[in-house]
């Protein structure tokens, strides 16, 4: 039978009404029917989503990631007390093949929060990590939209820390925690290259194990050989989830993060670049008013997306004692090719940290370019890899670099350009 769309439109309507109202006031039940139609991905689910969206943006959502086995659920649980005896309802969606809720540590302290009647502020559920981390990660975000809208304070998400394939945990929250086991050893150098990044609060969970001293220790020193960062200052914590040690002052932690850097993160996705043309005339003017690309000579040749091509012909004033180019002049061409290709989102791009090879010595006259290419973007961080070329295509030097992406937008100054 052809259905007629006007008229599954007019049905749906006052159906879509009653839910939103359901959820609206947090009756349980119409929350998890939604959240299985978005699971099933069922159209009316995306009409329900649709009509949700107004009411997001209130909720603070922390993403709980680490190593299978690091605590993360047994930690949520004493979250979920601590949460509670604070007054404050709180969600959990937890994407976790390897612990499946029902009969895991969260069912059990669900139970032991029933008898101290606290159930109703506090909502579970586990999702299936069936198909792939893309259609996951929609659905992640729509359900917590949905559960932001029902009226929870907080949202905590847990997922398996796996890098770059976990479900972007870090542009759904407002809130990053990276739960550390002790004992990782040489895992913290792996964890360092992924999730921790990302990490807005480090836990050293099973606090009550003799190597967590030393796990504390070397995530510590890990943070202060970092470069400074603007904003907030990444904290470490340690807890012992089982006894709920510690816990209280990772609530606060998590309070403390949330006034600094708001809520509704996933809300102010990363803007798409403008046009590749009023990109590349707002990128040619930072570069024309900009001293010390002047002060160096360098040339804005072109820019496309997440590219930029700077030229730089070496000069007797960019020679070093040995009569070859200064490494810092050529640093200068690849750190502007970086700065104005991180900038090119209509919002201010801070370069935290950059790392420069040198390999082939370059002469007066030579022309060099260099090319930036954006290797990786999320909300927060976004890397760069610039290759400096001569004129005979020979690589002669390579620079990676990381900017944090600030919220602020751009203004017609040139000094925007940098923190
Ligand atoms: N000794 C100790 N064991 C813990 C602690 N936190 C969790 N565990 C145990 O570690 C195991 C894995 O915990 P779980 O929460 O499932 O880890 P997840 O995979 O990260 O969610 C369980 O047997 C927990 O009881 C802790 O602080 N101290
Ligand atoms: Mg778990």
């Amino acid at each position: 039978m052809k259905r007629d769309a006007t008229a599954v439109g007019a049905h749906a309507r006052p159906d879509v009404a009653l839910r939103l109202a359901a959820i609206r006031a947090g009756e349980r039940a119409a929350i998890a029917r939604a959240i299985t139609a978005i699971e099933n991905d069922i159209a009316s689910a995306r009409a329900l989503s649709a009509a949700l969206a107004a009411d997001a943006g209130r909720a603070h959502v922390v993403g709980v990631t680490g190593p299978p086995g690091a605590g993360k659920s047994t930690l949520i649980n004493a979250l979920l007390a601590e949460f509670a005896a604070r007054g404050r309802r709180i969600a959990v969606v937890a994407i976790d093949p390897s612990s499946p809720i029902t009969g895991g540590a969260v069912l059990g302290d669900r139970v032991r929060m029933h008898a101290a009647g606290a159930a109703e502020s506090v909502f579970i559920r586990s999702l299936a990590s069936r198909g792939h981390a893309g259609g996951l990660a929609k659905a992640t975000r729509r359900i917590v939209d949905l559960l932001d809208a029902a009226g929870f304070d907080a949202i905590v998400v847990e997922t398996v820390g796996a890098g770059q394939s976990d479900v972007g945990i870090a542009a759904l929250a407002d809130t990053s925690v990276v739960v550390c086991p002790p004992g990782l050893g040489d895992d913290v150098q792996a964890i360092k290259a992924g999730i921790l990044e990302i990490a807005d609060v480090l836990v050293v969970n099973k606090g009550d194990q003799p190597a967590a001293d030393r796990t504390e220790q070397e995530l510590r020193d890990m943070l202060r050989l970092r470069a400074h960062r603007p904003g907030w200052a990444v904290r470490v914590l340690r807890t012992v989830a089982t006894t709920g040690d510690g816990v209280p002052a990772l609530v606060d932690a998590l309070d403390a993060h949330a006034t600094d850097a708001g809520r509704g993160r996933r809300l102010a996705r990363a803007p798409a670049p403008p046009a590749a043309t009023a990109v590349e005339s707002r990128l040619r003017g930072f570069c024309a008013a900009d001293p010390y690309q002047r002060l160096n000579a360098l040339e804005f040749v072109e820019s496309g997306p997440g590219t930029v091509t700077m030229r730089m012909r070496v000069a007797p004033q960019h020679l070093n004692f040995n009569g070859k180019c200064h490494g810092g002049a050529i640093f200068t061409l690849a750190d502007s090719a970086f700065g104005v290709a991180a900038n090119a989102y209509g919002v201010v791009a801070a370069g935290i940290d950059t790392h420069t090879t040198f390999q082939v010595a370059v002469s007066e006259g030579d022309v060099l370019t260099a090319r930036s290419l954006e290797v990786s973007r999320n909300a927060k961080i976004a890397v760069y890899r610039v290759d400096v070329t001569r004129g005979d295509g020979t690589v002669v030097a390579s620079f990676t670099g990381t900017v944090f992406m600030t919220r602020r937008p751009h203004q017609a100054r040139p000094d925007d350009l940098r923190p």
